[in-house]
């Protein structure tokens, strides 16, 4: 490692001390881009790292809303704008519980090198709020999504920063904040994607992140040779990512045979029956636990899922460090192939690490996941040209741009040490972003 890279790293533990999944991202980022900033000396010169690892403006709010009982409640709402380098933030917005500022600032991290990778002229952003949509009735998201929408329409614009969907938002959420940002601002503009199709969202969103992850994974399988066909994969999780990659994977000839959600997971080795899925998770907002109703022959197990059933391909596409080295151990002694990230760094650095070492093709979440954002960047052109591309038209943009990405990752892995795909795309994601930087000048 760099001494340049080792000194900035100490500077962002001390100053982040309570904040582990942004120290974890940014670790993974700046060990990978060591040989680069060996080569550039001028980027040292310029404080280049010190100004990519602080956040151009971070922003915190309190929302309060009254809930169906009449009582008030309070959560925290959060915008990092972390960097705006190659074009307006970009970024989704999560609802959970879970949700931090150190959260906030991963996600928004990871953004700035995955929408560079997408070679589209969007900056890193992410948002959210500590909120559980879960059990709420619609009148209380409506309320808490005009809340949060009052404070955070101050510092969005279709120029400016478009947030968009992320965990626990989806097309019902969108549509609320939309509708406020409108009353608010009285413009009616692109200030959010993900948006229904009936006032300007893009056909092929909703199935984006999900296709754009099976788009990435088969390129990446024909670089080496495989072919999806007649793959067993495991999918961790039952949301956006994970639905559309199961319904795309399984198009490719591939078998599904777990799925899961917080709460538990199913075994069905005949393959998921993804219209159970559907209505389960997206028509009655139920758990997983209802899918052997549907499937008396499936197993339903409660709790995490552990990664044990074996597998070709393991898609982690439900939340960050889901998937531990025990995880990594137990892949790796049932022979999985692949490890494919549809969610946002699901995967520990020390399973990473294993993974890899032990022969795994592994596809980091910022090349793997970028279809998601790159279709949003598609819905932003269609809404400022008003007009609407068809289904056809978008998602053979999407593949296009996760060929691409692919491309790019593998140039570059193939060009540092040492030779895999998260150092591929880390470092292909860093150069535009490193040129950009400098030839702004020092802001
Ligand atoms: P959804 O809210 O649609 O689904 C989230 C899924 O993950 C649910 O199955 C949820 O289960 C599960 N989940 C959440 N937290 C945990 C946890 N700690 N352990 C186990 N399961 C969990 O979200 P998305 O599908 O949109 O997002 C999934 C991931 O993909 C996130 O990491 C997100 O950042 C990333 N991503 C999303 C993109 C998008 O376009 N939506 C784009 C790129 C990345 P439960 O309902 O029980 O909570
Ligand atoms: O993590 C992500 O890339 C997203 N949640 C999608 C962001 C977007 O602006 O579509």
């Amino acid at each position: 490692m760099s001494d340049y890279v080792a000194r900035v790293l100490d500077i962002i533990k001390a100053r982040n001390a309570n904040e582990p999944e942004f120290i974890q991202a940014a670790t993974e980022v700046l060990e990978s881009i060591a040989p680069v900033l060996d080569a550039h000396p001028e980027y040292e010169a310029a404080g280049l790292l010190e100004r990519l690892v602080e956040p151009e403006r971070q922003i915190m709010f309190r929302v309060p809303w009254v809930d169906d009982n009449g009582n008030v409640q309070v959560n925290r709402g959060f915008r990092v704008q972390f960097n705006s380098a190659i074009g307006p933030y970009k970024g989704g917005c999560r609802f959970h519980p879970s949700v931090y500022l150190g959260i906030m600032k991963f996600l928004a991290f990871e953004q700035i090198f995955k929408n560079s990778l997408t070679s589209l002229p969007i900056g890193g952003a992410k948002g959210g709020s500590d909120f559980d949509p879960k059990g709420k009735s619609d009148r209380e998201v409506m309320a808490f999504c005009q809340s949060f929408m009052t404070e955070l329409s101050r510092h969005i614009g279709a120029d400016t920063d478009v947030p968009a969907g992320d965990i626990g938002v989806g097309a019902r959420e969108i549509g609320y904040l939309f509708g406020q940002y409108k009353r608010l601002k009285n413009i009616y503009e692109g200030v959010l994607t993900g948006k229904g199709l009936s006032y300007g969202g893009s056909l092929g969103r909703t199935q984006a992140t999900g296709y754009g992850l099976i788009y990435f994974t088969d390129a990446m399988f024909k670089a080496n040779g495989l072919s999806l066909e007649g793959k067993i994969c495991s999918i961790h999780g039952n949301g956006n990512v994970a639905y559309y990659a199961a319904e795309k994977v399984m198009s490719y000839g591939a078998k599904v045979v777990t799925m899961c959600d917080s709460t538990g997971w199913v075994y069905d080795p005949e393959g998921i029956d993804l219209d159970a899925v559907y209505e389960i998770r997206f028509v009655k907002r139920a758990r997983m636990s209802e899918y052997t109703n549907y499937r008396p022959n499936a197993e339903y197990h409660e709790g995490r899922y552990d990664w044990s059933v074996k597998c070709d391909i393991a898609l982690p596409c439900a939340s960050q460090n889901t998937l531990v080295l025990e995880d990594a151990e137990r892949l790796v002694k049932n022979g999985v192939i692949a490890v494919c990230e549809g969610a946002n760094m699901p995967t520990t650095l020390e399973a990473t690490e294993y993974l890899i070492k032990n022969g795994v093709l592994f596809a980091p979440g910022k090349a793997a996941n970028a279809g998601g954002v790159a279709t949003s960047a598609l819905e932003m052109s269609q809404n400022s040209q008003r007009l609407s591309w068809s289904f056809e038209e978008v998602d053979a943009k999407l593949k296009g741009i996760m060929e691409n990405i692919f491309e790019q990752v593998k140039k570059a892995s193939d060009e540092y040490e040492p030779k895999n795909y998260v150092v591929g795309a880390n470092i292909a994601g860093f150069l535009k972003i490193a040129d950009a930087m400098m030839a702004q000048g020092i802001v």
